[in-house]
């Protein structure tokens, strides 16, 4: 099915993704950002289809957000789609530092923050707080500890990197605007709440359930 789709359909961008997914949400707030059309395929992850056959042939880990390139190549995990698509632009400068940088807050999303964030709302989602009890205190416990860490640095920053709004924040912010269904209190992080006012003020952010203007179906 998505070889025939992606045969049909060559030659624009096609973003494959799941419908509560966070990682995949940074991509369309950044695809809007950019004004980029693209075709957007949402799978049922409920049913198992990121693990079908055809779909890990495009995406190796047999996860989304995956993204087909107008060549028909393919893009997988969310930073390094994000660092892709906003090659060139205001969002990723051209500065070495500031790049290395943006890279750095891209890392720690993924290492520090993103599980912890992701699985306790996962959890609440699916109403299992009560049953998994102990493991949403593990993960609230890493994720608190992560959280600490961005609100320590931006007690001196408007914006994560270079004084600008870069990819850096959107990547870090994804999740962190989703905290509060995973049962994190937000309300004792000043600084990240006032920052993620900011972030979700920039043009072109839409919410994880807006259906984007450039989106083509
Ligand atoms: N590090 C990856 C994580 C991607 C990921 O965990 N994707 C989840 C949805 S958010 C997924 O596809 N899970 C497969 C499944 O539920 O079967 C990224 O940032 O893209």
């Amino acid at each position: 099915m998505y070889r025939d789709t992606l045969m049909r359909r060559l030659g624009m961008l096609r973003l494959y993704d799941g419908r509560f997914s966070g990682n995949c949400w940074k991509i369309r707030i950044l695809l809007t950002q950019l004004r980029l059309e693209y075709q957007r395929e949402t799978l049922d992850l409920a049913a198992g289809d990121a693990g079908k056959p055809e779909f890990l042939e495009l995406s190796r880990y047999g996860r989304v957000p995956a993204l087909t390139l107008e060549d028909g190549r393919t893009l997988v995990e969310s930073s390094a789609i994000l660092l892709y698509l906003a090659e060139g632009t205001r969002f990723l400068p051209d500065d070495r530092y500031v790049r290395s940088q943006i890279a750095s807050w891209m890392f720690f999303e993924q290492g520090d923050l993103q599980r912890p964030l992701a699985m306790a709302r996962v959890i609440h989602i699916r109403d299992l707080a009560h049953q998994l009890s102990q493991q949403l205190e593990r993960l609230h416990a890493d994720g608190y500890i992560a959280l600490e860490k961005l609100e320590r640095c931006l007690a001196s920053l408007r914006w994560l990197v270079g004084g600008i709004y870069t990819v850096a924040d959107l990547a870090v912010a994804g999740y962190v605007s989703l905290a509060t269904e995973g049962g994190y209190d937000l309300q004792r992080f000043p600084n990240i709440r006032r920052w993620l006012a900011d972030v979700h003020s920039q043009d072109g952010w839409i919410g994880i359930f807006d259906k984007s203007p450039y989106e083509i179906t």
